[in-house]
């Protein structure tokens, strides 16, 4: 079997995270490494390694990710001002740990194109 991913012992609760919402599809808590003053990641609790991976069955989880995303804008106050919601997929897009995850980043404003 292979490893368990870093998010995963997150939702395990076998390492430690500053948890901002959970329900039983979905677990939100602080970045480690803030790119923004508020900065939060969003992972379902189904093991999903990328955007690529998501499977016909999981659309209703990921409407379900995109409503949490609305309340937790207004819940962290980044909603009136804008915010950015980030999926890094694969090598070109830097993604590191191979779980699904939303950035909701907020508090500042940010540039586009993205570098
Ligand atoms: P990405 O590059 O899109 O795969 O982003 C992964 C993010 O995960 C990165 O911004 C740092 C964050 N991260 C990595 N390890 C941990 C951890 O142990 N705890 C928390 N809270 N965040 C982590």
């Amino acid at each position: 079997m292979s490893e368990k991913t870093i998010f995963k012992k997150i939702i395990d609760k076998e390492i430690p995270a500053k948890i901002v919402y959970e329900d039983d599809l979905c677990l939100a808590f602080h970045d480690v490494n803030p790119q923004a003053p508020v900065h939060v990641l969003l992972i379902p609790k189904k093991e999903i390694s990328s955007t690529s991976d998501i499977a016909p069955v999981d659309e209703p989880l990921i409407g379900h990710l995109f409503g949490v995303i609305r309340s937790l804008a207004e819940q962290l106050g980044i909603a009136a001002d804008g915010y950015r919601v980030v999926s890094n997929c694969g090598l070109n897009a830097c993604q590191t740990v191979p779980h699904l995850h939303f950035h909701i980043l907020g508090g500042r404003g940010f540039g586009w194109p993205p570098g």
